[in-house]
């Protein structure tokens, strides 16, 4: 039984890994096992016999089975420990950099501009950027004689062989905007409408696709002196001071009386500064709405009237951020972007109250 015993718990001690131990308790206390075999002898003993092997075969038994016991969980222990070196990771180690998008300038002063109007009572209107001729040109008082219409440089679309409808166009303003939301909503009504228009025009400072934001509002008894309140206000707050404007008399198809609108401005050593100097320097058209455009609107005329104008984004974005190069909007540079762009988060930079 002795040798039994030193041979069990020298061979569990050694035992590499649970396979082998589950080998040794087979062979040694399995149901037919070294010490269960022996205990199967007791039968044959004498009772004096018995009453001193029992016991000692019990506690052999139960000596090999704790031995099996501890050293199953020893394994498990090393088991554990290899598994936790391996599988290590440092929780405190700071992330990985990821590259960060901005905001582009021009969607940053859509923003701004959005939020100045809505502060002032402007809804936003969107609509399709391809346009039918009627929503255009005809809409607007501009007719298919016009020469407004060839000074527009516009984009054509294609028409299906033998369809002679007049061709649909890349919308040259918003303002086809305006007459839809004059259709649907009717007067009063006050609007602005800002997006993408097209020109077929490139150079130093045109291209082809621009930003454009129109204003529209129509009611009772609106005049241009509501309009020069509008914008006064507007670009004070846009440019974060106050801004006086100059109205200069002009014409647009679309309005009368017309006048193209000038803003305060110094130049110095190559760079504007908006609002304050002796210079002057043209951002805008605008107008009383032309009664045919009301009616085209489905709006009467004689109980309604109203004003509208046309800013373009691109421009005034170049001069509240001093972007020099209109081009440089649309080429796409990351570095471009990084430099002139926006973070998610900043807070858009326009001036809240009423100005002076
Ligand atoms: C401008 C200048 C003057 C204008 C007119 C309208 C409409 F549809 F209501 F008649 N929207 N925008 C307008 C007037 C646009 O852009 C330079």
């Amino acid at each position: 039984m002795e040798e039994l015993r030193q041979k069990y718990i020298a061979a569990i001690s050694e035992a590499a890994d649970e396979g082998a131990l589950e080998a040794l308790r087979v062979q040694a206390v399995g149901k037919k096992g070294e010490v269960s075999l022996k205990m199967r002898e007791l039968g044959k003993m004498t009772p004096e016999e018995r009453k001193v092997a029992g016991p000692a075969l019990n506690a052999l038994k139960d000596e090999i089975n704790s031995a099996l016991a501890a050293k199953k969980a020893a394994l498990a222990d090393v088991a554990l420990e290899e598994r936790l070196k391996e599988e290590w990771l440092d929780v405190t180690l700071p992330s990985r950099p990821t590259r960060r998008g901005t905001i582009h300038p021009i969607s940053q002063v859509t923003e701004e501009v959005t939020a100045i109007f809505a502060d002032m009572g402007f809804a936003v209107a969107e609509g399709p950027q391809v346009e039918d001729d009627w929503h255009n040109f005809d809409a607007l008082n501009i007719p298919g004689h016009h020469p407004a219409r060839a000074e527009m440089d516009t984009f054509y679309m294609a028409r299906a062989e033998g369809d002679n409808r007049p061709p649909n166009v890349l919308r040259t303003h918003t303002s086809p905007v305006q007459i839809r939301s004059m259709l649907k909503h009717g007067a009063p009504i006050r609007i602005i409408c800002p997006g993408r228009v097209y020109r077929c025009d490139y150079d130093q400072t045109h291209t082809p696709m621009f930003h454009q934001v129109e204003g529209l509002a129509i009611g009772k008894d609106i005049s241009m002196a509501n309009l020069k309140w509008t914008l006064e206000e507007f670009f004070s707050a846009f440019f974060g001071t106050h801004v006086e404007t100059r109205f200069r008399a002009s014409h647009f198809p679309f309005t009368e009386p017309s006048a193209e609108v000038d803003i305060r401005c110094s130049w110095e050593g190559g760079t504007v500064k908006v609002g304050e100097g002796d210079d002057w320097l043209e951002v805008l058209g605008s107008g009383m709405v032309h009664p045919k455009v009301l009616e085209a609107g489905g709006i009467d005329p004689e109980q309604w009237q109203g004003f509208a104008f046309g800013v373009g984004i691109d421009r005034i974005a170049m001069l509240k951020y001093g972007i020099p190069d209109l081009r440089a909007f649309f080429d796409s540079d990351l570095r471009w972007l990084r430099h002139y762009g926006f973070g998610a988060l900043d807070v858009p930079t326009i001036r809240g109250g009423v100005s002076r």
